[in-house]
């Protein structure tokens, strides 16, 4: 007999189907909620797909109230939900985006920045102050370096000087 158990709030039911002996057991208990944490999937169902995009089209255009992800909609990390980031989604899920957020290639120079919360290390590029969210490895403030990595929309500021930027490889270029 298939039971499926569900944590996820206070109540205890049980539903019989039919003569076919199949049952489905609901147990909530509280506290326990499952939230997806994966870019681009607005309506937490682990994938991202162009359910997603439309979802995130609808609440853009005031026909949806509310994401069940909302946290994972702004996947082009600009600290707002658009249909841009709707038609990121889209390629993301066509394979013409093979990272959410999309990556950028970034050159710059290291730099000890200092914010309204402290000092962080900082990439200043021609344009933009990033703070990385990891540490840097083998790379000192000074060095100009190439880093490839995408901005991190959940993540807010460290030391209040910029987005965070999240490095997938850092190359040292003198
Ligand atoms: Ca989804
Ligand atoms: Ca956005």
């Amino acid at each position: 007999m298939p039971v499926r158990v569900i944590l996820a709030g206070l109540t205890l039911c049980i539903v019989l189907l039919g003569t076919t002996g199949a049952a489905s057991v609901r147990a909530e208990t509280g506290g326990i909620i499952e939230t997806s944490w994966v870019f681009g999937d607005v309506d937490c169902d682990y994938d991202v797909d162009s359910r997603d995009a439309l979802k995130l089209l609808q609440y853009h255009a005031d026909l949806r109230s509310s994401l069940a992800c909302k946290q994972n909609a702004d996947v082009d990390g600009n600290y707002d939900v658009s249909s841009v980031d709707a038609a990121l989604i889209l390629q993301y899920h066509a394979g013409l985006l093979d990272h959410l957020p999309p990556l950028r290639h970034l050159v710059g120079m290291v730099i000890l920045a200092h914010g309204d919360e402290g000092d962080c290390v900082a990439l200043q590029t021609e344009e933009e102050l990033f703070v990385f969210f990891y540490p840097l490895k083998g790379v000192s403030v000074g060095q100009r370096v190439e880093v490839v990595g995408y901005v991190e929309p959940r993540g807010g500021s460290i030391c209040g000087v910029g987005p965070l930027l999240v490095s997938i490889s850092v190359e040292k270029l003198d």
